[in-house]
């Protein structure tokens, strides 16, 4: 039987510490799955979260992180979700160990154990996500296209309700992960540490210089010191128009400023489109692993 808040199955009702239960089996899972690109999965589990909720659109009420319409082919398939499919199966055996969650509810959670095991700020996060069947997945295009300018970032994020401020904030989740040539065909990490969060793509971003990457894949650019780092033409963006550029330079600055500002949109953003039943109070702070 399932119930209307998505987390009941019978009389079984999930309280705070069954969903801590699920965050402590996917750090678990993190530690213990480490023979992954940089070393772990959590940045995978980061773009899983944000491409499930960055679909939505404001004006029609549709997409974002309710449904997890990215488990059917038409969605799953579309080229902004290439490698995803790494982070769903990933979480399949948390799904099998825990099946009164909705897949819905489980991906957020896992970006928000991801961010918060890489040492992220506190993402506070509720449950109510229900499932939807295949004909709720969104249409393609709503996800950002690297190759685009300022004009784009603004039309993609103010589409989901976002301002200059929290589109700057969100963009600082490159600090972790890397690109990855047979998926979106860009190569490279953003950060020296990219299993880390921290505010270091601000700080490169205002303090390297970068120059086109030199190759026979999409144009990227490159650090120039080291050339070991990226950014695509849609982080370069951030500081090539002003108003975006002074929130990268308060970011670089103030790492507390940034993890504070961080948290609060990608708290919205987990919760796009989501029927939920309860208050912003009834949220959920998750225990941090100890190591
Ligand atoms: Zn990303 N992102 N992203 N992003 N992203 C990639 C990887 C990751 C854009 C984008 O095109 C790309 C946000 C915003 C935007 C993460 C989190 C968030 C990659 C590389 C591309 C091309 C994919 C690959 O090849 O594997 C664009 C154009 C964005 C806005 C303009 C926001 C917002 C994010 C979270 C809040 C993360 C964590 C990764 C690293 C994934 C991994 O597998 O390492």
């Amino acid at each position: 039987i399932k119930g209307s808040s998505g987390e009941t199955q019978g009389i079984f009702k999930a309280t705070k510490d069954d969903y801590q239960k699920v965050y402590d089996e996917i750090a678990r899972l993190l530690v213990d799955k480490d023979d992954y690109d940089d070393g772990s999965y959590g940045p995978v589990l980061v773009r899983l979260a944000w491409h499930a909720s960055g679909t939505y659109d404001a004006a029609t009420k549709t997409g974002g992180s309710n449904g997890a319409t990215m488990r059917f082919a038409p969605e799953g398939d579309h080229g902004a979700n290439a490698g995803l499919k790494h982070a769903r199966d990933f979480l399949e055996p948390v799904k099998a160990k825990f099946p009164w969650i909705s897949y819905s509810d489980l991906w957020t959670l896992a970006g928000v154990c991801a961010i918060q095991e890489m040492q992220g700020p506190i993402i506070p996060w509720r449950p109510g996500r229900q499932d939807r069947d295949v004909a709720f997945c969104t249409p393609d295009g709503r996800l950002p296209d690297a190759s685009k300018d300022q004009n784009h970032i603004r039309a993609i994020f103010g589409r989901m309700g976002f301002d200059d401020r929290e589109m700057v904030a969100l963009s600082g989740a490159h600090s972790l992960g890397r690109c990855h040539t047979d998926r979106s065909g860009y190569d490279g990490p953003w950060a020296f540490s990219p299993t880390v969060m921290t505010n270091e793509y601000f700080r490169l971003l205002m303090d390297e210089k970068w120059g086109w990457k030199k190759w026979n894949g999409p144009a990227q650019y490159e650090d120039q010191s080291t050339k070991s780092l990226m950014m695509l033409p849609t982080d370069m963006a951030l500081i090539k128009d002003k108003e975006f550029k002074k929130h990268v330079e308060r970011y670089a600055k103030d790492s507390q400023v940034f993890f504070k500002e961080f948290s609060d949109v990608i708290v919205k953003l987990f919760e796009l489109g989501v029927p939920f039943e309860s208050t912003p109070e009834d949220r959920i702070s998750f225990k941090v692993s100890d190591d």
